[in-house]
This record gives C-alpha cells, sequence and structure tokens, in this order.
C-alpha cells in the first residue's frame, strides 16, 4: 500500500493519499481547495490513477478540493449519505466499500461531530483514517452542524475503540503538529474519551469547550455542501497562464522544452549556468542570456518585468532554485525549464554552441 499524510498549514488539516501498488488506483482523503494542485503533483509523480476523493465529513473550516480534482483527473467524488451534499458521484452509508485496485476502505458511520462524518478503516484494520471522529488525545467540537456529543461518544466506542489496539488512527486535524496515534493509545490516554472517563463526564467537557467558531465557516460549509464546486468559474491567475505550466511536488513551477522552442521570443531565457558551461559542449537555447545562479540576485534588475522569464542549467536543478530567487526578486512569471539542457538536446531541439 502506497501511503502519504499531506498537511495543509492554513487550515492544519491533513489530507491522505492511499493507493493500490500494483494497479496504482488511487483515493485521496479530504482534499483541500488550495492544495490541488500540490496534490495533483504528486499523484502524477507517483503515477497514480486518482479513483476516488473521499471526504470523511462536510468540513467548517476549509473548502475541499473534491471537484477541482475531478475536473482534472475525473475522479469520483464520494461522501455520506447523511452529509446532505449535492454533487457527489456516490452517497457512502456504513458498511460500504470504496475500492481501489486490490485494496480497499470500510466505511463506518462515526457521527456526532456532524451527522455526516465517516471513519475510512483500511481494508487490514492496520489503519484507521477518523475525520474529527477521534483527533490525537482529542476529538471534533461538538457544537455545530448537529453535533452532539452524546451520539460521538457512541461513535467513539462502538465504531473506532472496537478495532485492534494496534490500529493505527490518522485524524483530519492537528493542531500542534501530531501526526498519528493507536487505538490502544487514545483508549488509555485520550483526556476525553479515554481511561476511565464515563459518558456524563465526555457531555460535560464538550459542552464546555469555548472555541471560537471556524474562521472560514460561512464560506467552507455551503462550498463543501456542493464538494467544492466553486459558485463562479474560477479563472487561473495572469502570473500563472503564459505558458502551460506544470507544478511539481517540489513546488517549482516547469515548461516543456517543446514550447519553449516554439516561444523563444517570447519570454527571456536566462541561462544560470557557468560560462564554461555556456560556451562548452552542451551549447545554450538560442537567444539565451547567461547570468550564472551565483550572481543572479545582484544582477536581476538587468532582466525586465514585461517579459516572463525561463531559467535553463544543465538539469534543472540550479536553474529551479533560480526560479524561487527570481520569485524573491519581485518576478512572477517565471518558470524552470523541464530537464534542462540535458532533456534539450536529448529531444534534438536546435542549440547555439555546442558539440553533437
Ligand atoms: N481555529 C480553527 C478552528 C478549528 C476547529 O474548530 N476545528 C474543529 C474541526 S473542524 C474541531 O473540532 N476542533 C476541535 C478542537 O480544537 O478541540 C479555524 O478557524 O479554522
Ligand atoms: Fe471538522
Amino acid at each position: 500500500m502506497i501511503f502519504r499524510q499531506l498537511f495543509d498549514p492554513q487550515s492544519s488539516t491533513y489530507t491522505y493519499l492511499l493507493a493500490d501498488e500494483v494497479s496504482r488506483q488511487a483515493v485521496l482523503v479530504d482534499p483541500v481547495f488550495e492544495q490541488a494542485r500540490r496534490d495533483s503533483a504528486l499523484i502524477d509523480e507517483l503515477g497514480l490513477k486518482l479513483k476516488w476523493t473521499l471526504e470523511t465529513h462536510v468540513h467548517a473550516d476549509h473548502v475541499t478540493g473534491a471537484w477541482l480534482l475531478r475536473e482534472r483527473f475525473g475522479s469520483k467524488i464520494a461522501l455520506a449519505a447523511a452529509s446532505g451534499a449535492e454533487g457527489a458521484d456516490r452517497l457512502l452509508q456504513a458498511g460500504d466499500r470504496v475500492e481501489f485496485g486490490r485494496r480497499w476502505l470500510e466505511v463506518r458511520a462515526t457521527p456526532g461531530h456532524t451527522n455526516g462524518c465517516i471513519t475510512y478503516v483500511v481494508d487490514d484494520h492496520q489503519a484507521a483514517l477518523t475525520g474529527d471522529a477521534l483527533l490525537i488525545r482529542g476529538c471534533g467540537r461538538t457544537d455545530f452542524q448537529q453535533g452532539s456529543a452524546n451520539t460521538l461518544y457512541d461513535s467513539v466506542h462502538e465504531q473506532i475503540f472496537s478495532l485492534p489496539d494496534s490500529c493505527l488512527l490518522y485524524p483530519a486535524h492537528d493542531y500542534r503538529g501530531l501526526t498519528v496515534t493507536s487505538v490502544g493509545e487514545e483508549k488509555l490516554f485520550n483526556p476525553r474519551l479515554g481511561g476511565q472517563i464515563l459518558r456524563e463526564d465526555f457531555i460535560g467537557y464538550m459542552n464546555h469547550l469555548g472555541l471560537p467558531h471556524p474562521k472560514q465557516m460561512d464560506i467552507a460549509v455551503p462550498a463543501n455542501l456542493r464538494c467544492g464546486r466553486p459558485q463562479q468559474p474560477s479563472q487561473d491567475a495572469p502570473e500563472q497562464n503564459w505558458a502551460p505550466l506544470t507544478y511539481t511536488f517540489a513546488g517549482i513551477l516547469e515548461v516543456q522544452p517543446q514550447w519553449l522552442e516554439e516561444h523563444l521570443r517570447d519570454v527571456q531565457i536566462v541561462d544560470v549556468r557557468e560560462p564554461a558551461e555556456f560556451n562548452g559542449s552542451l551549447g545554450h537555447v538560442p537567444g539565451a542570456i547567461l547570468v550564472p545562479l551565483g550572481t543572479l540576485t545582484e544582477r536581476a534588475a538587468e532582466l525586465s518585468k514585461e517579459r516572463p522569464i525561463v531559467a535553463v542549467c544543465r538539469s534543472g536543478a540550479r536553474s529551479a532554485q533560480a526560479t524561487v530567487l527570481l520569485g524573491k526578486a519581485g518576478f512572477n512569471r517565471v518558470a524552470n525549464l523541464s530537464g534542462g539542457m540535458l532533456r534539450w538536446r536529448a529531444q534534438r531541439l536546435a542549440v547555439e554552441g555546442g558539440t553533437d
């Protein structure tokens, strides 16, 4: 099983990518709208086919990336029938299975934080994604979205604490940077639900949390009830649409060699290698200007902000760093040449200088 835990710092949300190693079929649980580009890059780089985006519940603190990812990959959206959301491809009930290749997630209804909360249990019961039903040494609040401490008490005891003690638990949020826990651990040490704590103790605790409502709640809940579909069609920011840019999981915007060859005159090509390399056997892209990486920041003023910049080096590594430095210097239309001069030459594109 391929398993990745991804984090959105804005909302402290964890998104989970699970995939069958053989078929490469994948599911993404609780994607975040603003992280769809990052998540897409990882799915592409790992060679996965996104079958499903799954929600553990209708979130109150961030908008789901489910709709965006369906547009991008043709993945299907699933969440609880009890969530009341519109626009899903499948509405889940307790006992359902969501399959991806030879693997599956078992659906357990764990209402209480919201009435449509689901815990997804991995087929071998080695791990479960608890959403906000059970957090690490905590649990989801029960003071909005049909929340009920009484219901949550039953959900946790009957549906989560009934899993093997060794079963790892991955929550939808953590506000302290903790990443994983286990059933046995939470049964003993959860300060709201573990040890000798009775139902009445729990309800008393939950009724006095005194938390302010999530800042994004008025935007997030209606958007999530539409599975994250924006009300207005969104347009790429102008700094994102000057080329067919691809975004890497490392956080770099790239253009492909073929595109650059067709647009040599539309961009400034900045080669950040050393002079001996620029004039060496690989040659350089026609029209490229030489600004070695070590001098880039001090010479950035020589570059125009009117035309986008494509940074180039031997393999694409130093030029990736050049895009970061240029971004810091205030250039907002900058991309890396994917694969650098090595790929440019492998694709037999035209060069100035160089040897065959
Ligand atoms: N400060 C956060 C609110 C976080 C919050 O209320 N989180 C919910 C989950 S959606 C919760 O149940 N928190 C439990 C807790 O903090 O104990 C925001 O504005 O987004
Ligand atoms: Fe929540």
